[in-house]
């Protein structure tokens, strides 16, 4: 997708049916093409007035819009942060998942969370504790330390000092199709499509980039 203004949806990365059974088609569908798009429309309402913004790039909207006028910033804050969630979300899952390499990620999880399986647990008590509408993500700071936060409504931890590995949309819309009230059991099998391959670059990208 461009990444300024006007944005456009970005391409799934995989069918529909791809997440099935542990995230149904029509959940998939109608989370990307109707809640997803929206943020993306709203978006560019919101700055298609604004032209002197325009060139701004979807991460820098999200880290900075505070800066922005006053009334662009409540809008930007929901629908910047709506499309930048849910880009990471979408490719944070794959339809062939394989489990995380005993590689740098892999070893940076065992020296903070002292086991996979302990870090899982940590991730999921964060999850199913989310009150109301929000995200739970895996972020790493600028000193390569791992932490596991809960945001509200579209926030994104994003920041000069915080990056995110891996997030996990709590919206009702992302699972009540399919599970109801059951969101518990959403969080568990999401854990089966994760896309650990992604999540072990963009911690190898970073660690990359702040050695040198
Ligand atoms: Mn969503």
């Amino acid at each position: 997708m461009e990444n300024c203004y006007p944005f456009t949806l970005m391409p799934l990365p995989y069918g529909f049916d791809a997440l099935e059974p542990c995230i149904d088609a029509r959940t998939v569908e109608i989370h990307y093409t109707k809640h997803h798009q929206n943020y993306v429309n709203q978006l560019n309402q919101a700055l298609s007035q604004y032209p002197g913004y325009q060139s701004w790039s979807l991460e820098k909207l999200v880290m900075h819009y505070n800066a922005l006028p006053a009334p662009l910033r409540i809008p930007v804050r929901n629908n910047a942060g709506g499309v930048y969630n849910h880009n990471f979300y979408w490719d944070s899952m794959t339809d062939c998942p394989r489990g995380l390499s005993p590689g740098n990620l892999f070893h940076a999880i065992q020296r903070e969370y002292g086991s996979f399986d302990r870090f899982r647990q940590c991730f999921t008590e964060a999850a199913n504790h989310v009150f109301g509408s929000g995200w739970t993500w895996l972020v790493v700071d600028r000193t390569g330390s791992l932490n596991i936060i809960s945001t509200a409504n579209q926030d994104a931890p994003l920041s000069s000092r915080t990056t995110p590995l891996l997030n996990l949309d709590l919206w009702e819309h992302a699972y009540y199709l399919q599970y109801q009230n059951r969101r518990s059991e959403y969080i568990n099998c999401w854990w089966n499509l994760v896309d650990w391959v992604e999540v072990e670059a963009r911690f190898d990208d970073i660690s990359l980039n702040s050695c040198c």
